[in-house]
């Protein structure tokens, strides 16, 4: 049986999680390949409006088994906090959350490295979500990570103190400001750490085996988005993983050619939280405007987000590093009200026009080449069908699938479950 993905194609919140819970009535396992608790998956249904930090978006039905990849990293402190949240929704964790030996665990300290790194470059600084993200993954490649499976051996806590006096010293290394009292992050955490043990560790790439033998549907969910691939994103303004198709195989143990669909998911327009070159993005009035309709914040730390036009050489670019079979347009509703609309179709780079993402994309460089459409007024949130959808949102939409020659299958045109075209 094959295996769908499902993966953001801009800079991260694209709306993965929304459409994970919308599809997931269509697939038996939905499983988490990459990230942590840096990403944020927001799910609005009845009214209610969650979000989900490094559990699959498809927790909410009980039917599908939700399985946390080796390729993902755990905060057990946040996957507590998390799980509490959902507490009152009834769920049973023991069957239907099942979190892979082979991922590795986020330390208070890669947390405090995170900020020590963050700190030491001042103005150059990531802008990191400070979740520990990329120096957990750093002992990953390192080889000296602690994983999930060792929480079932007796010995853990001397990998543990070995590991986190390893990240004392280079924390005094950066002699940097960072404040903190170890031996309470420590209560927390090895509390956390009991507490998830209640939950099944499982073989995951094994288990989902099983599952393809077995005729069982799996979607893969990715977190964070294309531009923020450790290879493929705007190095080094970019997260620790590969957020990018090839991730998939990797972060679960699916071989390539088990891969069937790719959906890619993109906003209207763009956004990025954090530092690091964005070619489109608007610091007037309408860059305001999509900020303020389209709530951007960051889920996971609340920071504003930067807003932009779609930029359509940086959209073909991940459609092409992830061999996109479907796409996803997501906040159409958004755009709603601008007068017009502008679509980066190509750079003038070095005073030459180019139609790819070249290395260094920062502004000095590079000016985003627009065509522009007219743009409509109704609010579309009510719509059910595309074909009630006003004339220039379908030019919108035809222009975009012409260019990149993937079809566009699902608008979104509101936040809620049910505010989803599907064509
Ligand atoms: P990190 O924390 O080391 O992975 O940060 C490195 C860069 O990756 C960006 N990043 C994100 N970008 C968009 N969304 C993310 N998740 C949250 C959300 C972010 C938030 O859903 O809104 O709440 O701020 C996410 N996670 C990481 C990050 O901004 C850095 O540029
Ligand atoms: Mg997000």
């Amino acid at each position: 049986m094959a295996v769908d993905l499902l993966l953001g194609l801009q800079w991260g919140d694209e709306g993965k999680g929304k459409i994970v819970d919308y599809l997931t009535k269509n697939y038996n396992i939905i499983a988490r390949f990459q990230g942590g608790p840096n990403a944020g998956h927001t799910l609005e249904f009845d009214g209610i409006k969650h979000v989900l930090h490094t559990i699959p978006s498809g927790i909410f039905h009980k039917e599908a088994v939700n399985v946390v990849g080796n390729g993902v990293v755990i905060d057990p402190v946040i996957f507590q906090k998390e799980l509490n949240a959902l507490a009152k929704f009834n769920l049973d964790f023991k069957e239907t959350l099942l979190i892979s030996r082979k991922a590795h665990i986020i330390l208070p300290t890669h947390r405090l490295l995170d900020a020590a790194s963050e700190t030491s470059k001042g103005k150059a600084k990531i802008g990191s979500t400070l979740k520990g993200i990329g120096p957990t993954y750093m002992d990953k490649t390192g080889r000296n990570g602690l994983r999930i499976g060792d929480l079932e051996f007796d010995n853990w806590k001397e990998k543990y103190r070995q590991l986190a006096n390893k990240h004392q010293a280079l924390i005094e290394f950066y002699n940097v400001d960072v404040q903190y009292n170890l031996k309470e992050l420590e209560h927390e955490f090895f509390e956390a750490v009991e507490s998830i043990k209640s939950l099944q560790f499982i073989d995951s790439e094994e288990y989902l085996h099983q599952a393809q033998v077995n005729n069982k549907t799996i979607l893969a969910e990715g977190a964070q988005g294309s531009l923020l691939d450790i290879d493929f994103g705007t190095y080094p303004f970019v997260t620790s993983s590969n957020t990018t198709a090839a991730g998939a195989c990797t972060g679960l143990g699916i071989a390539p050619n088990k891969i069937k669909n790719v959906f890619g998911i993109f906003k209207a327009y763009t956004t990025r939280v954090g530092s690091g070159p964005f070619p489109t993005e608007l610091f007037d009035e309408d860059g305001a405007r999509m900020a303020k309709i389209g709530n951007e914040f960051g889920a996971t730390t609340g920071r504003p987000r930067r807003c932009g036009w779609l930029d359509l050489v940086a959209l073909k670019y991940a459609v092409q590093v992830n061999g996109v079979t479907e796409l996803m347009m997501m906040k159409g509703d958004v755009l709603s009200g601008f007068k017009t609309l502008k679509v980066c179709v190509a750079y003038k780079y070095n005073g030459k026009e180019i139609q790819h993402l070249p290395y260094n994309i920062e502004s000095e460089n590079l000016e985003p080449i627009y065509k522009e459409f007219k743009g409509w007024k109704e609010d579309i949130s009510k719509h059910s069908s595309f074909d009630t959808l006003p004339r220039s949102l379908k030019d919108y939409i035809k222009f975009i699938e012409d260019e990149l020659l993937v079809p566009i299958k699902i608008v979104s045109v509101g936040p809620d479950r049910k505010e989803t075209i599907l064509r």
